[in-house]
């Protein structure tokens, strides 16, 4: 059977960029996210296109039960999961500590970093049965550097560093390689969603400059998930030519 790669968050941005990635190069998926009609309609194509087979987990990763009952529910041939892609996530809101929204914090926390070790308990399991894996965790430039009223976000980030220096250390003796991809401005749904479907403060964004897009950050992944099995990509810190930090971008 052809290798398997589990995303999170696969039904935009750059989960959906890594899906379409790892299905050109012949893996089998497990895609996840909450937008089923997403989720459906993205096996349908890339298994059409590339002939690969395609699992979907229709859970939000929030929710830890749903989580741990529909990735052991999958039959057995897909716990053979090579690739997991922690990439599920979400920034909410861009306001000074004082401001912050109690649920946009809960929101935050509860997704990039409670979600991603619900996952992460799960798969890094069955990688341990099988004996190898390969653990690549979306962080951000926002878990290097902290900017002004990124202050929740940006702790999530830190704590999505963190984990994955931890996970290294840990699963090191199981033969599991553990990595992470830190990511600028990446033009995807990020800034919709942080400003709750604003399009046009989301829009302003990117204005000035060429971001970067969701495939730039995919085949970084697909890089870190192709190296010899003697070689481990602890990070990578990607940024737009015209982002020199968080809070230097030169626009025009
Ligand atoms: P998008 O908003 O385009 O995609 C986010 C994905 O995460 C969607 O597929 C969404 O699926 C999924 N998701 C969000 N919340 C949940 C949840 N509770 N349960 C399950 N799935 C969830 O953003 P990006 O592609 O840009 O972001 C992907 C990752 O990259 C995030 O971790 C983000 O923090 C990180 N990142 C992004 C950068 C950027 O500038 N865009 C830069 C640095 C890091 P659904 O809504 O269907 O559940
Ligand atoms: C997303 C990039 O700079 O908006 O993680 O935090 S940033």
């Amino acid at each position: 059977m052809a290798k398997i790669v589990l995303i999170t968050g696969a039904t935009a941005g750059i989960g959906e960029a890594c899906a379409q990635l790892f299905a050109r190069e012949g893996y089998n998926l497990i895609l996840t996210g909450r937008r089923l009609d997403r989720l459906e309609k993205l096996a349908a194509k890339l298994h059409k296109k590339h002939n690969v087979e395609v699992a979907i987990g229709n859970f939000d990763v929030r929710d830890r039960e749903q989580v741990i009952t529909d990735l052991e529910a999958l039959p057995a041939k897909w716990k053979k999961v090579s690739v997991l892609i922690n990439n599920a996530g979400l920034s909410q809101g861009l306001d000074p500590v004082q401001n912050g929204d109690l649920d946009d914090w809960d929101r935050m926390i509860d997704t990039n970093v409670k979600g991603l070790l619900y996952v992460t308990k799960v798969v890094s399991n069955w990688m341990i049965k099988n004996g190898s894996g390969h653990i690549i965790n979306l962080g951000s430039i926002a878990g290097k550097e902290v900017y002004p009223n990124g202050n929740v976000y940006c702790a999530s980030k830190f704590a999505v560093d963190a984990l994955s220096r931890g996970m290294r250390i840990d699963l090191l003796p199981h033969g599991i390689k553990v990595s992470s991809v830190d990511p600028g401005a990446v033009e995807t749904e990020f800034s919709e969603v942080r400003f709750k479907g604003d399009k046009e403060r989301a829009k302003k964004t990117y204005e000035g400059f060429e971001p970067l897009n969701a495939m730039d950050i995919a085949e970084t992944i697909w890089f870190i998930a192709s190296r010899p099995k003697n070689v481990n990509i602890n990070d990578i810190v990607v940024m737009p030519t015209a982002q020199a930090s968080a809070t230097n971008i030169f626009r025009h």
